[in-house]
């Protein structure tokens, strides 16, 4: 399980400050402290969640809320048309640093693949 205090929490909760471009009952959108592309926006479900791992079946609703809420920041960001990459690191070999899961939005340049 997530921890109470864990940042991301913080921030959904308005206890933590953030650049916050979009929230709503199910999540939370801000702009990542060391953006990695022009635009880099998390995007956070409120509920404690600390990865996909983590996910029931429970939380489908609340996972293609995140997605569709990705693509409508893309598009009020204007990354939209050119376009945009979805990322959701989960685990050690993929980078994962905060245990709440969230959806890297980004977008602003061309993005090279494979990732690294
Ligand atoms: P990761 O998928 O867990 O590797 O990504 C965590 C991201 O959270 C990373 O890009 C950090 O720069 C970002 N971040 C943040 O925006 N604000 C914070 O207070 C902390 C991390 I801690």
């Amino acid at each position: 399980m997530a921890e109470a205090d864990n940042i991301f929490l913080r921030i959904a909760r308005g206890e933590a400050p953030a650049d916050i471009v979009y929230d709503d009952e199910q999540c939370v959108a801000f702009r990542d402290i060391h953006p990695q592309a022009p635009t880099h926006i998390l995007i956070i479900p409120r509920t404690p969640m600390e990865s996909l791992n983590e996910a029931s079946q429970s939380d489908e609703a609340v996972l293609g809320h995140l997605l569709r809420m990705a693509a409508k920041i893309a598009n009020k960001v204007g990354i939209a048309e050119t376009g945009y990459r979805i990322v959701i690191n989960t685990g050690p070999d993929a980078g994962q640093s905060v245990f709440q899961l969230h959806v890297h939005l980004l977008g602003g340049r061309p993005l090279a693949w494979p990732p690294g």
